[in-house]
């Protein structure tokens, strides 16, 4: 029988490239149709056959406060009641900004965008505005959106300029970026030793989840920070996913780094299109109107985008929140490592924050590379066997998860309940 499902998707296609408005959604990577979702509340979203799923993709990290959350879904209605956009500034935006540079007090200044990929897109360029320099680092497997100089894979040879991964970013702008390997130091510092003097920033997700989750080794974001220090490159945290996720300051107050900008997204559009960058004063003082770095947004600080985030951060500001989840995603993973465990399975799971990795593989992975090494057929089988059992987790082998305020512990419990039949049918 054809579901809703199907004949939403065979409908999409017919006006939609790949029949949905972001890659990853389209289910390519497990194989299968995707759910069209209709409506999302606290832990559950339901598709458009009326099926419940528990949530671990959570709109990709936004919904940390749990899916239209009333003191959010209020706040919305009340700020659309007045305006739907300026385009002026709003007090709402100078509070937001505010509420940013309180939690996270690296960001002395703060610009507001609609994007994470404007985000970071803006912090490149203030870095090589600031610096005059040419030349970021990134390292594989991390993702920063798809501005064209960030869809850079590894040149041939370790500090040869990049590659583009993508059609259509001409070569020469792929050549100003300089791919290196997740958590390596000891190439960090030959780059800096032979390139230092060119290199105008380096950006790095401090916790990594777009290679599903990988956590920096101890001493790599130390030796990343003084790197930049030792050659005045600029140190971008892009905090877009790990921002409020890892702690409520992000991964650079986990970690104890000050980077010297910070770019953040998700969370606090709390489901709304919202994202931010932000840093030194002396570097964002680059931007226009103030200095000759330019950057603008005709929706950028959004009064009801705002409404949404300023709501948002207030929930899981609240005391004993981001512990709370925290304990809820370490329960997750010590419950589908047990279960993993008792069916024989090859699996390993970790959890940072409210975000988690899954990994069929027996240890948890440092980089790409160990990534690559986890059986990715296994995975889209378990996939779909959680999907079938009514839990939704990433369609992709190279996500991270996320936990919200709202998964308690029957959620858990459905889900590892699932999990122990999803193990046994591999
Ligand atoms: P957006 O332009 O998608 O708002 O943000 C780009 C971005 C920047 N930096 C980090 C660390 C990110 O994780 C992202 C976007 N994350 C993906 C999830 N892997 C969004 C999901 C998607 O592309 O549909």
């Amino acid at each position: 029988m054809t579901s809703r499902n199907d004949e939403l998707f065979a409908r999409a296609q017919r006006s939609i490239p790949g029949g949905v408005n972001s890659p990853v959604r389209a289910f390519r990577a497990v194989g299968g149709t995707p759910p069209f979702m209709a409506r999302a509340f606290g832990a559950h979203v339901w598709d458009a056959d009326g099926r419940r799923y528990i949530d671990y993709v959570g709109s990709w990290g936004p919904m940390l406060a749990g899916h239209t959350h009333p003191a959010v879904v209020e706040a919305v209605q009340a700020a659309a009641a007045s305006a739907l956009s300026f385009g002026a500034p709003t007090e709402a935006e100078v509070a937001l900004a505010e509420a940013i540079r309180r939690l996270v007090p690296s960001m002395e200044l703060v610009r507001l965008v609609s994007s994470g990929t404007e985000a970071t897109m803006t912090a490149m360029r203030l870095a090589r505005g600031a610096t005059g320099r040419d030349l970021i680092v990134k390292f594989d497997g991390c993702y920063h959106g798809h501005a064209d100089g960030l869809l850079v894979k590894a040149g041939s040879g370790a500090l040869t300029f990049g590659n583009p991964s993508s059609a259509g970013v001409p070569a020469q702008t792929a050549a100003t970026t300089l791919v290196l390997d997740y958590n390596d130091t000891g190439q960090l510092e030959r780059a800096f030793a032979e390139r230092g003097a060119e290199i105008a920033g380096v950006i790095v997700e401090p916790v990594a989840g777009n290679m599903n989750l990988v956590l920096p080794r101890p001493g790599f974001l130390e030796t990343l920070r003084a790197l930049c220090s030792a050659h005045g490159a600029v140190l971008i945290f892009d905090e877009v996913m790990t921002g409020f996720r890892v702690a409520l300051g992000g991964a650079q107050a986990r970690f104890g780094i000050r980077p010297d900008l910070t770019t953040l997204g998700k969370v606090i559009g709390g489901g709304l299109p919202l994202a931010a960058v932000g840093g030194a004063r002396a570097i964002m003082e680059n931007l226009a109107p103030l200095g000759p770095v330019y950057q603008a947004g005709t929706l950028s600080g959004n009064p009801v985008a705002v409404a949404a985030g300023l709501a948002t951060l207030k929930l899981v500001e609240a005391p004993g929140f981001v512990e709370r989840v925290e304990r809820t995603a370490r329960l997750l993973v010590e419950g589908l490592a047990a279960e993993a465990g008792a069916a024989g399975v090859a699996f390993s799971a970790q959890s940072i924050g409210s975000m988690f990795g899954l990994y069929f593989r027996e240890r948890v992975p440092e980089n790409l590379a160990e990534v690559m090494q986890c059986d990715r057929a296994r995975f889209n089988h378990f996939f779909h066997a959680m999907l079938e059992r009514g839990v939704y987790l990433a369609p992709s082998a190279f996500e991270a998860g996320f936990v919200s305020g709202a998964h308690g512990e029957a959620e858990i419990a459905a889900t590892l309940a699932a999990a122990r039949a999803a193990f046994r049918s591999l």
